[in-house]
């Protein structure tokens, strides 16, 4: 049994999402995932310039994860070709989009008239002009907010862990209109090759997701749901169905899941046949339980 959920104005199959950055380039790659049980997808981020992205090595495996330093690689407003058979037939789709100011992201959620809801990733480790400053000032994130919100449309935010109090950050985005939050994006990090002498990825300095920021993701979620009044969307190593419990114990009303992908395609669902076992889950008793 895999009850349907409305979070943040969008309507879900599951509580589950495919992670905004991977595998959502490509309108067959999304399309896939929702076949294979994810309850809704969000894009890669969309910005208001196609981008190349960095050069090489970009993304490593390391013990308990992944480092990226993907660089924002998108197609820019060509994109919009892409997704149009889909965001037409109304599926769960969620745009994610990234601009360095107010004014850009109103130009990209301009592009997508279809869309269900935006995700504003104000969180990005690689983003230029702003850099990642852009999710770490209030009023930046709430002016961001508000000028994707006057499309009209459901605004997801989705906030980086990379700053001393998420908490303030949420309620911005809340100020600003946002219907939902999503926390985490990557964690700062790096490696360097004791052989080589240097940094291991080509722009030096990534984003770390997968398992090893499952506690980091917690704490975050927990902080925003004392600080915010708004849904949260919990995102950060998930990969088990008691991944996904501990989530909305924190307080997240769903979950977005993407790192683990990587390892089991059929992720989404294998975790709703634990999650969703015998009657389902009474989620409205277990969201934010571990704060009584
Ligand atoms: O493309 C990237 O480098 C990237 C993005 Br837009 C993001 O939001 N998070 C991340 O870890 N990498």
């Amino acid at each position: 049994q895999t009850p349907a959920a409305k979070i943040g104005g969008v309507s879900l199959t599951n509580h589950m999402l495919l992670a905004a950055g991977v595998l959502g380039t490509t309108a067959a790659s999304l399309s896939r995932m929702l076949r294979l049980g994810a309850g809704g997808v969000v894009t890669k981020s969309i910005g208001p310039e196609p981008k190349d992205g960095h050069h090489g090595p970009s993304l490593i495996p390391i013990a308990g994860g992944l480092i990226n330093a993907m660089g924002l690689p998108n197609p820019s407003k060509e994109f919009t070709d892409e997704i149009a058979p889909l965001l037409a037939a109304q599926k769960p789709i969620v745009v994610s989009i990234f601009g360095g100011t107010p004014a850009e992201f109103a130009k990209v959620a301009e592009w997508f008239p279809n869309a269900q809801a935006f995700e504003l990733n104000l969180s990005c480790p690689h983003a230029e002009g702003y850099g990642a400053a852009i999710g770490a000032n209030p009023r930046v994130v709430r002016e961001c907010t508000e000028a994707v919100k006057a499309f009209g449309k459901p605004v997801w935010v989705k906030l980086t862990p990379n700053v001393a109090d998420i908490g303030v950050i949420g309620r911005a985005a809340e100020e600003g209109g946002a219907d939902a939050i999503v926390a985490i994006n990557t964690v700062k990090a790096m490696r360097i090759s004791t052989g080589m002498r240097r940094p291991v990825l080509g722009n030096k300095f990534g984003g770390l997701s997968g398992t090893a920021v499952f506690p980091i993701a917690v704490r975050c979620v927990y902080d925003l749901y004392e600080a915010c009044d708004i849904p949260i969307i919990g995102c950060g190593g998930i990969s088990t169905a008691d991944n996904v419990l501990e989530m909305m114990m924190a307080g997240a009303s769903a979950v977005e899941i993407g790192s683990a992908v990587y390892d089991n395609v059929n992720v989404f669902s294998d975790i709703a046949e634990d999650l969703y076992a015998a009657d389902g889950i009474p989620v409205e008793e277990i969201v934010g339980c571990a704060h009584d």
